[in-house]
């Protein structure tokens, strides 16, 4: 039976704020830090719970975020592989962190318990970690009296990054198994990168200096571990890492500043040098955007797009040179934000599949392919080798010393990459591994396709509920008559295009627009926001 006095006991000293609800949404949930705490020990139970429901094996709590400002913290759960939590359970989260009362969620608790046959006799582990938010402290010791309550074990992960989380996680719970993922540390997590990536660039030129912008945020920390463990082999040059400075988190730097206002930040404008690039992380290193400076200090971005259109021509061609092109095979997924220019490009050489904002969606749909290329153009993403790939990479018997390479190229890529989510310390070593055997600039990698001239803005609505959309985000079919009046508007710019959908994060609509040229971008984006209002 649950353990109702300690549930009350402990659920008692973490009242819900009455005037609040809550959302499991597409980044768990996520508000201002200081309306958390009955969220949290919630949260607690809950991944106790399901640790049971999945018979003892590791849950992860993330507290973070992300690229959000500082006031702002959020709480998400990682399912026993590494990934993000089960759809199902985004509902059940939503309905106890919604009841009112201390009685009413123990009450709600044992209607679930019943309603999916939890066995509480069985052991339940907990992994849980936070970013750099001065709200995290507080919110993680809501959090173990959850724990503590459901009478789970948990293990503190300290602060970390959300990617770190993620290993973590897939680690403790592959521990001795043949899928065995790595060592359970911080530690382990950078070894498996740092000597993935040594072997990867092994005998290749050096490649000068990255500058790497850590938002003010908790990447600042596993950057700087990372450059040390690099050594000689990629020189990082981490910035933006005042981790304790009071609201510099995600202030005028991060990947989320660079890819919305497509500018430098402004903190590196002195550093960065003509013809040099650099990268941004955001607030909790799961997402990364990279740019350089022209010859004539222009800057220009390189979005989740071209890390894509990069990343999957590298590994076609090592599937090439190592005779697996018939057995495994590249695909991409994307979201409706992806640069026109992007889709076009790809979808000339490899399937392409467009799918809803939300790294849950993208994730899922590139597992149905050998090799799954997701990234949004926000910069989240990562690849994924099938489990029959792995086993073709394990099994396969090169049959000339070029293939071998290939081939061991490739087993090195599965290493190098954090598979269970987006990562934006791993996928830079996998884009600075592309561009060493390249022998690419940033211009050179940017050259490979023209970008459109986009706009972003948000719309504040009344309700954003109306606005429901079809055809992966990129229609409205509510409001009504609303799409027809878009797409009168849009047939009169050269080569627009546009879609309207409502935010999963904030109460905002977005409206996207592309077109030939900027003006006109700018132009459509204004005028179907006016038509949104
Ligand atoms: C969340 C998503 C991100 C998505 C963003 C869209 C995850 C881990 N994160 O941050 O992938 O791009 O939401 O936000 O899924 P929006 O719905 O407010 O536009
Ligand atoms: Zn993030």
């Amino acid at each position: 039976a649950l353990p109702v006095d300690s549930l009350k006991s402990l659920a008692d000293l973490h009242p819900k704020p009455s005037h609040l609800t809550f959302q499991y949404g597409t980044a768990g949930f996520r508000t201002l830090g200081s309306v958390l705490d009955s969220v949290m020990f919630r949260v607690g139970v809950l991944a106790g719970l399901r640790s049971k429901k999945l018979d003892g094996k590791t849950i992860g709590v993330m507290v973070t975020a992300s690229h959000n400002p500082e006031p702002d913290n959020g709480v998400k759960l990682v399912d026993p592989r590494g990934e993000m939590l089960e759809n199902a359970w985004e509902v059940h989260a939503t309905t106890l962190a919604n009841a009112p009362t201390t009685d009413a969620f123990v009450e709600a608790l044992s209607a679930f318990v019943k309603a999916l046959k939890i066995d509480l006799s069985k052991p339940a582990r907990v992994v849980y970690a936070r970013d750099t938010r001065p709200s995290g402290p507080a919110l993680v010791s809501a959090l173990e009296d959850g724990i503590k309550a459901i009478g789970a074990e948990g293990r503190d992960a300290g602060v970390t990054t959300t990617p770190v989380l993620h290993y973590l996680v897939r680690a403790i719970n592959t521990k001795g198994t043949p899928e065995e993922y790595g060592e359970d540390s911080e530690e382990g997590y950078l070894n498996k990168l740092t000597a993935a990536f040594k072997k990867l660039v092994a005998g290749k030129p050096a490649s000068p200096p990255l500058i790497v912008d850590c938002a003010n945020g908790v990447g600042a920390k596993i950057a700087a571990k990372l450059s040390e463990s690099l050594g000689d082999t990629l020189r990082l040059i981490p910035v933006n890492t005042a981790t304790t400075t009071p609201e510099a988190l995600n202030n005028s730097c991060g990947a989320d500043y660079v890819k919305t206002s497509q500018k430098l930040p402004p903190s590196l404008a002195s550093q960065l040098k003509a013809g040099q690039r650099a990268c941004s992380l955001d607030g909790d290193a799961d997402r990364l955007i990279y740019y350089y400076l022209d010859d004539r200090s222009k800057f220009h971005m390189l979005d989740g797009d071209k890390i894509a259109a990069l990343v999957a021509a590298f590994v076609v061609d090592l599937t090439k040179a190592a005779g697996l092109e018939s057995q495994i095979k590249v695909g991409i997924v994307q979201t409706a934000y992806a640069n026109g220019g992007s889709t076009k490009y790809l979808s000339e050489r490899l399937p392409v599949k467009c799918v809803p904002t939300g790294v849950k969606h993208l994730h899922h749909a590139a597992e149905k392919y050998d090799v799954g290329v997701y990234f949004e153009a926000n910069g989240h993403g990562t690849v994924l080798f099938s489990p029959e790939s792995l086993k073709t990479l394990s099994s396969h018997q090169p049959s000339t010393p070029a293939q071998s390479t290939a081939l061991n190229y490739l087993v090195q890529l599965t290493n190098v990459i954090n598979q269970t989510v987006g990562d934006g310390l791993s996928d830079m070593l996998l884009v600075e591994v592309v561009l060493a055997h390249k022998a690419y600039s940033g211009e050179e990698w940017d050259s490979l396709y023209v970008d459109l001239p986009n706009r972003l803005v948000k719309v504040v609505v009344a309700n954003r509920n109306i606005f429901k959309t079809e055809d992966a985000e990129r229609r409205l079919v509510s409001p009504p008559g609303l799409q027809t009046k878009i797409d009168e508007l849009v047939r009169r710019y050269n080569g627009g295009r546009t879609f309207v959908r409502p935010s999963g994060t904030e109460d905002v609509v977005r409206v996207y627009a592309e077109a030939i040229v900027r003006s006109q971008a700018d132009e459509l984006a204004f005028r179907i926001a006016g038509l949104v209002y």
